[in-house]
């Protein structure tokens, strides 16, 4: 039986375990990408690790995140991470060079590479065919000094594409329709692989769009094969070199089909608070306050320029305010030369830097009670900024026909010509911003740039004998890491943990950190209960390290998602589920629970224990691999790695 393109990449880089789905490998990372506001944390613990130099074939650092700088803290991140990147043989894509995943699409992902980053839409990558995931900092720091990453063999959803998309529909909507398909829960433990006739004449940007917002699924990654089209895209930018034919077996057997027919797809939009409440666009009729275009998802050269065609020689509507963030310089400095930055300008575009920016909630929120159009991928409540405004996703060509006529409404009613715009044959390639590694014989003058943001990691000491405490807040359903550790204007103290532990859970209960920290000074543990699919979205450490901090020692959710799960072992956090789930609703916060023997337990490897809640027994389950559990008992990965190495 031959292979999934997933398994084949996978089983060649398989450095531990033997590949069986469902089961814990480790698998060699060929690649690893940070940005700032989960690099500082992520080398801080590289430092941590005694290591004199990084073992990956290439490690890039993006400052993408936190460009804004109000106050000193962004400033002195940069320069930590400038001076890290020389130390240490990493690429430095500088401050404005654009959004990580865009550039690194650009510049740096190959086929048939593994690639880690501490971002969740790291999978932006395997538009070209790596096999690309997000983790946690501390995950991508053992990464960078050649340990593996552990990771469960998937299952393999083959999502086969007939058929060709009709005008003013794009690969934006063939994602949320996949998202239609698997929703933002379920999905953790598989990869969506792209096959069918349907993807010849996808170009790589429009699979990078598609494998991008895939993370919102909850899939460990998404990938597209290597072919005629990849070729196409790494010659434009210089890199035909390194492209390889890659693609299944023909006799490749999937886990599951799902069947997309493009020239189907309908213009869509994911309605507010949801990357999974997918509506038609036909079926809205909404008057638009704001229009946002870029982000990871959605700022190539095409879906600029397409806008920028759209635009031209009009007028923004009174009352609606339009931001276009380009994804990277080079896609900024192309519009620029030919003259369709000039275009979008005239229109009334306010244009943003090449960053994160807006999608992130540092900049550019929308007025209350607003309706807010953007072509990023998440629109939890509150992420924009505005906990009040309505945010809808949708495709750039959607974003741009209600930036023409200030309702979100079917493009298809403009009655214009759809502006076809095709890939450039050769991208205007400028590496100017992206400071190369140092020489060897350099590296040792390097004095590493500490800013007084810069703030050492703390450390867990090793799991008790016993779990003693109070269930400190008890959480719902779809909980993100934007609820546990809030970003937007609070991103800035991402690399001092003690100040940013004070925002804790902020969008819901503002008192867990004193009643955390009181409790925890008390000698109390805390508990948090939640329900489903807890600490969906982000990669963000933080929401593990945090409450780590503030003395939490186990989660009990009714399921956590892929990331944030590992996150909590890798910082000393028990991810427990129930056995029985009815159990979530009988508990309280406030309640005492005590899991005794919880170290014996972990050390036999026992499935299940039984926790005592005020008074009442529960059955609690862990699933957990030899592995994870020896990181528990050590405290978390970061003295579980140093201890390894002592050791050896
Ligand atoms: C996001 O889109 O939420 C972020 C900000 O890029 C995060 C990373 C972070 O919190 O720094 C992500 O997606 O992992
Ligand atoms: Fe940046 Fe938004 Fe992409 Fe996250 S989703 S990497 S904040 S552009």
């Amino acid at each position: 039986m031959g292979y999934t393109l997933t398994e084949k990449i996978l089983r060649e880089h398989l450095a531990d375990g033997s590949y069986a789905p469902g089961k814990e490998i480790g698998i060699k990372i060929d690649q690893t990408l940070t940005q700032d506001a989960t690099g500082t944390m992520a080398y801080l613990q590289f430092e941590s690790m005694g290591l004199s130099e990084i073992a990956t074939e290439l490690s890039v650092s993006y400052v993408d995140h936190n460009t804004i700088q109000v106050g000193f803290e962004n400033a002195d991140d940069h320069a930590y991470l400038e001076s890290i990147a020389k130390k240490y043989g990493i690429y430095f894509s500088r401050p404005g060079n654009g959004i990580c995943h865009q550039v690194h699409l650009e510049r740096f992902a190959r086929p048939g590479k593994t690639l880690l980053g501490s971002d969740s839409h790291t999978p932006t990558a395997g538009g070209v065919g790596s096999i690309a995931m997000g983790a946690g900092g501390l995950d991508v720091a053992v990464a960078m000094g050649g340990g593996a990453y552990y990771l469960t063999a998937p299952q393999v959803i083959n999502v086969h594409l007939t058929g060709s998309l009709r005008p003013w529909v794009t690969a934006k909507d063939v994602v949320l329709k996949v998202l239609k398909h698997l929703t933002t829960k379920g999905n953790v433990g598989c990869v969506c692989e792209y096959t069918g006739e349907g993807i010849d004449n996808l170009t790589v940007p429009e699979r990078a769009t598609i494998t991008n917002m895939g993370a919102e699924t909850g899939v460990t990654t998404s990938i597209f094969p290597s072919d005629r089209q990849t070729y196409k895209f790494l010659e434009a930018q210089g890199r035909g070199d390194q492209w390889v034919p890659l693609a299944a077996d023909d006799d490749a057997k999937y886990d599951r089909t799902i069947e997309i027919d493009l020239s189907k797809i309908e213009p869509l939009a994911a309605a507010p608070h949801s990357p999974g409440n997918i509506v038609a666009v036909n079926d809205l009729n909404l008057p638009v306050d704001q229009v946002m275009i870029g982000s990871c998802t959605n700022s190539s050269y095409v879906d600029l320029m397409t806008v920028a065609r759209m635009v031209k020689g009009k007028t923004l509507p009174a009352g609606v305010s339009l931001g276009i963030a380009p994804g990277s310089r080079q896609v900024l400095n192309t519009i620029a030369a030919n003259g369709a930055l000039s275009d979008l300008i005239s229109f009334g575009a306010r244009i943003l830097e090449s960053a994160c920016g807006f999608c992130i909630g540092n900049s550019m929120s929308p007025r209350t009670d607003s309706v807010s159009v953007r072509t990023s991928n998440r629109n939890f409540k509150g992420r924009s900024g505005t906990p009040s405004a309505n945010v809808y996703l949708t495709s750039p060509v959607v974003a741009a026909a209600a930036a023409l006529t200030g309702r979100l409404a079917d493009p298809r009613t403009l009655n214009i010509d759809f502006p076809r715009v095709d890939m450039p044959d050769r991208f205007q390639i400028d590496d100017r911003m992206i400071i190369p590694p140092l020489p060897q014989s350099e590296r040792a003058a390097i004095k590493i740039s500490r800013g007084p943001n810069i703030g050492e990691p703390p450390v867990n000491g090793p799991m008790p004998e016993d779990i003693s405490g109070v269930i400190t807040i008890k959480v719902g359903d779809l909980v993100t890491t934007d609820h546990i550790m809030p970003a937007g204007a609070r991103l800035k103290y991402r690399s001092n943990v003690p100040k940013y532990s004070e925002f804790v859970f902020e969008p819901l209960d503002r008192e867990f950190p004193s009643r955390a920290q009181a409790l925890r000074n008390k000698g109390s543990h805390n508990i948090i209960v939640a329900g489903q699919s807890y600490g969906q979205g982000s990669s963000r450490e933080h929401a593990a390290l945090c409450p780590m901090y503030l003395g939490v020692k186990a989660v009990l959710a009714k399921s956590i998602e892929r990331i944030h799960a590992a996150n909590l072992v890798n910082f000393g956090i028990i991810p427990f589920s129930f056995a029985d789930e009815s159990n979530y609703d009988t508990l309280a916060g406030g309640e005492e629970i005590r899991v005794s023997d919880i170290r014996r337990a972990l050390q036999l490897g026992d499935d299940v224990v039984k926790a005592m809640v005020a008074g009442r027994e529960m059955l609690l389950k862990m699933s957990l691999s030899k592995r994870q559990r020896d990181i528990l008992l050590a405290g978390g990965l970061l003295p579980y790695t140093v201890q390894g190495r002592k050791g050896n």
